[in-house]
């Protein structure tokens, strides 16, 4: 594989002003993305993109190296989420590539803007399959995991390369977008002039997606009969960025609005029209559904079943970007495709003055149920149990985003994800950053530093221990960039719960049990961060509050009941063995 050094590129090369000056792939790629507006770059550095790094970092973008490639793509696949841009990953080949692609296929699956960039060997070489050093057809791989995969061979389609690949990310239903940068490309030159030329802006790369004024009327004669109407806003309301918009529907519908995960805090979680806590009864008794940038997947029963009430009793009204997301569970009774902010606008204009908001009697039973579960927990939160449960330790941690719901809340984890979903409110926004449409565990860093980065608030990330394991090391990264992260780690010695035991009386733990008591905040401490191990719901709060304070990178070393957890958290009934056991009490029976 033949690379160009700093050395040979610092050296013979001019600036664009100088008469027959030349440039290269490597400074054409930078300044395709700067002309694109790419101002950070995650990235593993190596052969064959150390020197694209350095030189890019020296351009002035912000290149953050991390220790593992799938930390530094969950961490572009967030700044996607987050920008409505795409967040830039590099890697090197072969290994670095594989490592980088879970991340994108991550972004790709929650609908997330972003490029992977990935140096790889020589095309002659990998298509004779005659060995080169990290020989590996990427392309190829890449192509069925990602929405759209492209591969640079010359100097003069940099620009036009880099171009297709950000208008491909997010125009449209957003996603994951591969491009192949082989080494040969970086080291190819050409007049400076001409390559300035070939460089191309991307203009208005998210084009306003107008519904058609038959679609929006229909959507109206759908909801405007609704006796128990709902709003569901998912996280592609909460990517589009067209919050107002959001606010007016809901608040002129006057429809209660159920947020997923990702949405929570589109507006407050305290909003009076605010149904989370009703989760259960509004999906069961709602006749029609208004989907705002939400999908009917795995995450709401596929729209069906059980959880939906009686069979045939709901009518679905949708908004997405995607066409092909309508009727993709059950039929959607008032398909309306278009963006979020515009199809938002169209509806409340179609609503006009005489708008009917639903019945008392919907509304007032929405929010008893409310009430009444939000007392439920309160009590629960109070406790001072030692070792604490997971509502002690919330409790703390709800309290802290309620005095600063500007700081972003990263959460990964079984029953650490799913008790702090629904303890911990939200104010605003986009704060709200978790394991997504794949429940994946290992994003909570990359999920971290981007926020950190991207926005420059404070983060505070709810982990469950095996999930922090997952990319552990970049507390290191969290340290290096001296980023305002404070980790705090539900430690429960494992994964669910930390109290199993091997079924055979033999001497290994068993599977889904850690060390005993791990200290975890000595991480922190061996980089320079600040480690704190904490007990008692009081020692949390101290703790949490001086990091969020201070902005210092620490770590908290939460001790949980290993014996509070549930087996997969709020999701049991998918594994396996729930059916099996729902079969043999069926059995039983008869
Ligand atoms: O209405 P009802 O009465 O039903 O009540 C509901 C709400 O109304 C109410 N609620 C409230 N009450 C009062 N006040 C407020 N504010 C309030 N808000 C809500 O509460 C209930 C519940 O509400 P919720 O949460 O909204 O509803 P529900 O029913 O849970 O919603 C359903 C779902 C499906 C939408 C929701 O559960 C959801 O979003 N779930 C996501 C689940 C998920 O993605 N889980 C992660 C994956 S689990 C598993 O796969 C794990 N692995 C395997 C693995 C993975 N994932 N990845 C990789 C790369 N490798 C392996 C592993 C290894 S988890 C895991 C590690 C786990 O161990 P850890 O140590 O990390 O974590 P611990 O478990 O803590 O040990
Ligand atoms: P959640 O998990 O919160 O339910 P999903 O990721 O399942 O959300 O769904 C997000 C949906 O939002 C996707 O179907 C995607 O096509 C859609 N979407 C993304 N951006 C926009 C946008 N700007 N306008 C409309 N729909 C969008
Ligand atoms: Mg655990």
């Amino acid at each position: 594989m033949s690379t160009a050094t700093a050395e040979t590129i610092d050296a013979d090369f001019g600036g664009a002003s100088a008469p027959g000056a030349l440039t290269d792939g490597f400074h054409l790629l930078i300044d395709a993305l700067k002309l694109n507006g790419v101002e950070t770059i995650y990235n593993v550095p190596g052969i064959p993109i150390t020197d694209l790094g350095r030189y890019a970092q020296g351009e002035g973008i912000r290149v953050l190296s991390f220790r593992h490639e799938q930390s530094a793509g969950y961490a572009a696949a967030a700044a996607g989420f987050l920008t409505k841009k795409p967040g830039i990953c590099m890697t090197v080949s072969a290994p670095g590539f594989l490592n980088g692609l879970t991340a994108l296929a991550h972004a790709n699956t929650n609908c997330w803007p972003m490029i992977l960039i990935s140096g790889s060997s020589e095309r002659e070489i990998v298509d004779l399959m005659q060995g080169d050093y990290e020989e590996m057809d990427q392309l190829a791989i890449a192509k069925p995991l990602c929405k759209a995969a492209y591969r640079i061979l010359h100097a003069q389609d940099i620009g036009i390369g880099v171009a297709r690949a950000i208008r491909s990310a997010v125009s449209g239903r957003p996603g994951g977008v591969y491009l192949d940068i082989p080494a040969s490309l970086l080291g190819q030159t050409m007049d400076a002039i001409e390559g300035e030329r070939s460089l191309v802006k991307v203009i208005d790369p998210s084009p306003a997606q107008i519904p058609g004024p038959d679609a929006v009327a229909r959507a109206i004669d759908v909801l405007k009969d609704a006796e128990k109407p709902l709003i569901i806003l998912g996280k592609g309301a909460a990517y589009a960025q067209a919050d107002d918009e959001v606010r007016a529907l809901v608040e002129k519908s006057g429809f209660p609005f159920l947020p997923m995960s990702m949405a929570k805090g589109l507006l407050p979680d305290d909003h009076p029209q605010c149904a989370a806590a009703a989760r259960s009864l509004v999906l069961k008794e709602a006749d029609v559904v208004l989907m705002v940038g939400a999908r009917l997947n795995w995450l709401l029963s596929h729209g069906k079943g059980r959880q939906w009430g009686e069979p045939g009793s709901k009518k679905f009204v949708q908004i997405d970007i995607e066409p092909r997301e309508m009727d993709s569970n059950v039929e959607i009774a008032a398909p309306l495709v278009g963006d979020v902010g515009s199809c938002a606008k169209a509806l409340v204009e179609a609503m006009g003055d005489d708008w009917r908001k639903p019945s008392g009697a919907w509304t007032v039973a929405v929010s008893s149920k409310v009430q009444g579960n939000v007392e439920k927990m309160a009590s629960r939160l109070q406790n001072n149990s030692t070792p604490m449960d997971y509502y002690a330790a919330l409790g703390v941690l709800k309290q802290a985003i309620k005095e600063r719901p500007d700081a972003v809340l990263v959460n990964e984890g079984a029953n650490a994800l799913d008790f702090a979903r629904s303890v911990i409110d939200l104010y605003k926004p986009r704060k709200r950053i978790d394991v997504g449409t794949w429940g994946i565990m290992g994003v909570g860093m990359g999920n971290a530093i981007a926020a950190a980065v991207e926005t420059g608030n404070r983060v505070l990330a709810v982990e469950g221990d095996s999930a922090f394991g997952f990319a552990g090391m970049e507390v290191e990264t969290i340290c290096r960039y001296n980023l305002p992260v404070c980790i705090v780690i539900f430690n429960n010695n494992g994964i669910y719960r930390g109290d199993d035991v091997n079924r055979s009386g033999g001497a290994d733990p068993a599977t889904t049990v850690f060390v005993e008591d791990s200290r975890y905040e000595k991480m922190m401490e061996a980089f320079g961060g600040a480690g704190v191990y904490a007990t008692t719901p009081d020692e949390l709060s101290r703790a949490v509050s001086e990091a969020m304070d201070s902005g210092r990178p620490t770590l908290i070393n939460a001790v949980i009941d290993p014996a509070a957890g549930k087996e997969s958290g709020n999701i049991g009934s998918l594994n396996p063995q729930s059916v099996v056991a729902e079969m043999r009490a069926k059995a039983r029976q008869t």
